[in-house]
């Protein structure tokens, strides 16, 4: 039987019928951020002797992989403004560009200096912030790992693929999985945050995993990657409200709407504590949020655990004072 062609990432975004700028945009930054990895190795010690936005230490690769990344966005002509983890203001780049993006450029910073996978992540708009994640028009993510893989959504599912190279040495982005499921109920739950400032209702559930459930604890440190365990093996990833940080750590625009974008197209759920990550709207855009996502009987189980709440999907719209 002859071996069918691969599908590649430019084929695949032309068939979506997405924008043919969004596909454009989705491209170029898949490659942009294959050529940035060639770098790495030059930035992988030390840190800035500075700190971002919220206090944390900015390492050396962080401000190096920031700054290529949007000088990148620039260059496509495509971005009229650039919200960034690493960006104390956001960047204007052009007026009449059609997309907004928010990027954490590298995820799992901590990951670093101990050669662990880590990642980017990357939510457009067409509108300003704040936002909805209705409003998301493409979300994705770079996962740095032994192989690289982009995974994508224009909200008609959710789509992996992962870096070749072809006879004459280019990469290219190839199809693994198309239209991803998450498996339910799952078998893998990375739980962040210290379990000393858990609420006991948490740490009930997360020991219910363990004892009850049978599942395998999986935490790396790197959200994007743990996500991609969740979303190919099924489980759940938290990094809930404690007793310290009452809004998690993750940030609501640079990585949690662009990722439940992403795990809802893949038929799993997110929850914030109160309604859908889709449906969280705060004017802060530094905003942190407590984060739960994965399949879909296990994000039940911890609205239950937690207060007994279904899903609500109407708007909780966060108003800085
Ligand atoms: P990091 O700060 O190292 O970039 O983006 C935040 C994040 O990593 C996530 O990738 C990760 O899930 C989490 O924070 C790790 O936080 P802890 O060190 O508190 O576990």
């Amino acid at each position: 039987m002859a071996e069918q062609k691969p599908v590649t990432l430019e084929q695949h975004l032309a068939a979506s019928g997405a924008d043919k700028k969004l596909q454009k945009l989705i491209s170029s930054f898949a490659y942009v951020a294959l050529d940035a990895q060639h770098q790495f190795p030059k930035y992988l010690r030390g840190t800035m002797g500075d700190r971002n936005k919220y206090g944390e230490a900015v390492a050396a690769l962080d401000e190096w992989v920031n700054g290529y990344l949007c000088d990148s966005l620039v260059k496509t002509g495509l971005v009229r403004k650039i919200y960034s983890e690493e960006l104390k203001e956001p960047l204007l780049a052009h007026n009449d560009a059609p997309f907004v993006v928010a990027m954490d450029p590298l995820d799992g910073s901590s990951n670093i200096v101990s050669n662990n996978a880590f990642g980017t992540i990357v939510g457009v708009y067409r509108d300003d912030l704040p936002q909805t994640g209705r409003k998301l028009v493409a979300a994705f993510y770079k996962l740095y790992g032994p192989v690289n893989t982009f995974v994508y959504t224009v909200g008609k599912g959710t789509h992996e693929f992962v870096k070749h190279y072809d006879s004459e040495g280019r990469a290219q982005f190839l199809l693994l999985a198309d239209n991803m499921k998450i498996p339910e109920p799952g078998e893998v739950f990375g739980l962040g945050g210290d379990p000393v400032d858990w609420s006991p209702l948490f740490l009930r559930f997360g020991k219910d995993l363990f004892k009850k459930e049978r599942m395998k604890a999986r935490y790396s440190g790197t959200f994007v990657a743990d996500f991609s365990q969740v979303l190919h093996r099924g489980g759940i990833f938290a990094y809930p409200s404690t007793k310290k940080s009452p809004r998690g750590k993750l940030r609501l625009y640079y990585e949690a709407q662009p990722m439940a974008f992403l795990m809802e197209q893949a038929g799993g759920e997110s929850w914030s504590g109160s309604s859908s990550l889709l449906d969280v709207v705060d004017n802060d855009v530094d905003a942190r949020v407590p984060l739960y996502m994965g399949s879909r009987a296990l994000v039940k189980k911890v609205m239950t655990a937690l207060n007994g709440m279904t899903v609500n999907h109407t708007p909780t719209t966060i108003v800085k004072k």
